[in-house]
């Protein structure tokens, strides 16, 4: 059965919601709708519908947020080993050499809650780490009030986000769809038309509320982790209850971690080359782990750019951002 199909069986149960939603053309689906403010493909729906349902939060929650193509993978591997150091204190024989972060750090709807699943989450290792892709104002009450949740946020500057996301969901649409052109990606792109999207939006309710809850919200840029992954990783430590002791940072610690979770030393690792992610949304899965590690730098976009896409992507950040304090580097 083609994929478009398997989907729209698989959602039966949620047709009569979807028929009441605003649609546009998918990415990587037939349509995304406008739920709950966002852009999301069905079966993204029904496991954020469960995650609101189901979850209860515990108190020492580590989330890892971001929209995707925004540093997901690296976030996770960097969290994991971070709060993972001293059981995994031989670097030769640590989990992120033999598994994908995503592996390791489940996505809430793309694993946990992805096909109907309501999992038992109170054995989980504590902390218990998540990641989600999911805006702010949609997590769960709980986690959003809770003094002692941690929640990570990762934002990259848009012109990478937006070439990262074409590239990768590309090798992904099923063949069961009509191709799109970049050109009209970019069109949905700037309309605000893409998984979780509006971009800004996103990117401004992590912002704003880290703003607010610094003690809450941790707020990352990409291009300042690419910069000096040192200091960052400090801060990380920091917030997340895991801060580097002096003996570690004599020992290198940091260093160590930011190695082993380089784009260099990931991309080359044998279960990043030629494995597949085993998330649970994926059942049909053409989903390559190495489709994760492209090229891991910023300022890749000026290779994909024209004039008149810089001038309107320029433009509608001015507008989007204004005001905000939220600024990005470009190269
Ligand atoms: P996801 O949202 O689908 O999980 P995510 O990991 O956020 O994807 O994004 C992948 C991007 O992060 C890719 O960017 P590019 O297309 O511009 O190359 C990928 O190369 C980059 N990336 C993956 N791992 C790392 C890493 N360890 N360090 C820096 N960048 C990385």
């Amino acid at each position: 059965m083609a994929a478009a199909e398997e989907e729209e069986e698989e959602i039966e149960e949620l047709k009569e919601l979807l028929v009441t939603l605003p649609k546009e053309k998918g990415w990587r689906t037939r349509f995304i709708y406008k739920f709950q403010g966002f852009w999301s493909q069905p079966k993204e729906i029904q496991s954020i519908l469960s995650f609101q349902k189901h979850f209860k939060t515990s108190e020492s929650d580590v989330v890892l947020a971001t929209i995707p193509k925004s540093g997901t993978t690296w976030l996770k591997a960097l969290a994991f080993a971070i709060i993972n150091r001293k059981r995994y204190s031989n670097t030769q024989n640590h989990p992120l050499l033999t598994s994908n972060p995503h592996d390791l750090v489940p996505f809430i709807e793309y694993e946990i809650y992805a096909n109907n699943q309501v999992p038992d989450l109170s054995d989980f290792a504590q902390p218990r780490i998540f990641a989600t892709h999911i805006p702010y104002h949609a997590l769960v009450e709980s986690m959003k009030k809770s003094d002692t949740t941690k929640i990570v946020y990762l934002c990259r500057n848009p012109f990478d986000t937006f070439i990262s996301s074409w590239l990768f969901l590309k090798k992904l649409r099923p063949e069961s769809l009509p191709q799109f052109s970049f050109e009209e990606a970019f069109k949905m792109y700037c309309d605000g038309f893409i998984g979780c999207g509006p971009f800004w939006e996103h990117m401004l309710g992590y912002y704003s509320e880290s703003l607010k809850r610094p003690q809450h919200v941790l707020f990352l840029k990409y291009e300042d982790m690419k910069e000096d992954i040192v200091s960052n990783l400090r801060v990380l430590g920091g917030f997340l209850g895991f801060p580097f002791s002096l003996e570690e940072e004599r020992e290198g610690v940091i260093e160590d971690i930011a190695n082993l979770c380089s784009f260099d030393k990931l991309k080359e690792l044998e279960v990043n080359k030629s494995g597949k992610a085993a998330m649970a949304f994926l059942n049909n899965n053409n989903f390559e782990n190495n489709y994760l590690f492209r090229k891991g730098q910023v300022g890749d976009w000026v290779n994909h750019f024209n004039p008149s896409m810089v001038n309107k992507l320029s433009q509608l950040m001015e507008d989007k951002f204004q005001g905000s304090g939220l600024s990005f580097k470009l190269h």
